[in-house]
């Protein structure tokens, strides 16, 4: 069959989700791709901090009726080391601004939600998808499904397909890539159990790194660091468990444990492709960056490409001016690498790196003293945290 729309939307992540809902509002039409099913999509646990701005982004798409009764506002962090542990009062050093924990799934369940009650199209489990035509004007999207094959006539691709997409590979031979890989990964539980701190808590042991979150009052998510490839097979609860209250021990303070609900180990790299656009196919969030997660900036960053893609392409269709669209992938790389740097100078500060010496672990030290007692290199920190308004 062939279908037409304004915009090819390849992946139906947050940043696909976001920028089909943000452009539906005024009137531009497109069609969301994925090629898993929508259960695998509501299912999948990923990030947890929003920044404001994404948040207003959110809102600006229509979809924060569920996050304004359920998410909840941070206004700090926590580091541990040394056996300390440190509050760092991110919005009053940041003149009131603050984080918000809501997790994407409940994000990319709202987006899914209003896309479908409003009857607009949005296709999972579609197969063998490919970009086309995007040297010219005239772009095209082929890819089956139902067992049909069909063609999807558009004026611009949005590659929202994700690091493992077909969008970024597609333009291959025009992109400059930067990647760096750490020898660790994290280890993840989701827990049924109401979180021992309020805040956040990012600690740093000789064991290895270790972060307490949560996705509400009730629920905590768990990290703990591991080897990149860590069998996950070796990690029953118990020793997972042991592990977290090894790292996060503190006098007078515990660690509630209860039912893991859902664990998995991801692998830690920062990779930025450049440009993120070539001739109508536009690259955004995780098809065109990725981040350690330690700075918890991966979804924002998808929120922020996707918001710069969407006004410049409002402003295409209502004046016909191409001058923001062309200027996507500078004014997008200005903030990610901005958020490459905090995200691997926080993973490098708190991580255990094989290999590393005692050296390594007094300068880590002498860099969370720093942070946590004066007042310019706290600030440094939660402004980047909270995101940066300017960059
Ligand atoms: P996604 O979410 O990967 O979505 C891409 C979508 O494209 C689909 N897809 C295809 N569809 C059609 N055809 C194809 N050929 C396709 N190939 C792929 C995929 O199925 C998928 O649905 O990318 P997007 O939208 O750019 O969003 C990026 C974020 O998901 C990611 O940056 C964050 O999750 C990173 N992240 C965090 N970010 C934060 O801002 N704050 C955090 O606290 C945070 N914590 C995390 C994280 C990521 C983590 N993991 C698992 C990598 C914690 C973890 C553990
Ligand atoms: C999470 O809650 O999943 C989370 C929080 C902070 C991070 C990364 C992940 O830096």
């Amino acid at each position: 069959m062939r279908l037409r729309a304004h915009v090819a939307i390849v992946g139906a992540g947050p940043a696909g989700l976001i920028l089909a809902a943000l452009l539906h509002r005024t009137g531009i039409e497109s069609v969301v791709l994925e090629d898993r099913s929508r259960e695998y999509v509501e299912a999948r646990i990923r990030a947890g901090v929003l920044e404001q701005g994404t948040v207003d982004l959110l809102e600006r798409a229509g979809v924060t009726e569920r996050l304004h009764r359920e998410a909840i506002v941070h206004g700090g962090i926590h580091l541990q080391f040394d056996g300390e542990r440190h509050h760092v009062p991110m919005d009053e050093l940041t003149g009131g601004r603050s984080i918000v924990i809501y997790g994407q799934t409940e994000v990319v369940k709202d987006l899914i939600a209003v896309r479908l009650e409003e009857d607009l199209p949005l296709l999972f489990d579609v197969d063998e998808v490919s970009v086309h035509g995007f040297d010219g004007d005239e772009p095209y999207v082929r890819f089956e499904h139902d067992g049909e094959e069909h063609r999807l006539d558009c004026d611009v691709i949005a590659g929202c397909d994700g690091f493992h997409g077909i969008c970024r590979p597609a333009i291959q031979t025009v992109l400059h890539t930067f990647a760096r890989d750490y020898p660790y990964g994290w280890l993840g539980i989701l827990a049924d159990v109401a979180p021992s701190s309020e805040e956040l808590v990012y600690a740093h042991h000789q064991r290895g790194f270790a972060l307490l979150s949560l996705r509400s009052p009730t629920r905590s998510r768990l990290y703990i660091q591991c080897a990149p490839d860590e069998d996950i097979a070796k990690w029953p609860d118990e020793r997972i468990w042991e592990e977290l209250q090894a790292r996060t021990a503190l006098d007078g303070w515990t660690l509630d444990e209860g039912p893991v609900l859902e664990k998995g180990v991801t692998g830690m790299r920062s990779f930025v492709a450049e440009p993120m656009q070539h001739g109508r196919l536009f690259l955004t969030g995780d098809a065109a960056h990725i981040v350690p997660p330690t700075g918890a900036k991966g979804l924002n960053l998808a929120a922020h490409d996707v918001r710069v893609l969407a006004d410049a392409l409002i402003e295409w269709y209502a004046h016909g001016d191409r001058t923001a669209l062309d200027a996507y992938s500078t004014e997008c790389l200005r903030r990610v690498w901005r958020a490459e740097h905090f995200s691997w100078w926080m993973t490098s500060m708190l991580h255990n790196a094989p290999g590393a010496d005692e050296f390594d672990r007094k300068l880590q030290l002498s860099q969370l003293r720093y942070v946590t007692t004066s007042t310019a290199a706290a600030t440094s920190l939660a402004e980047n945290y909270v995101g940066l308004e300017r960059v």
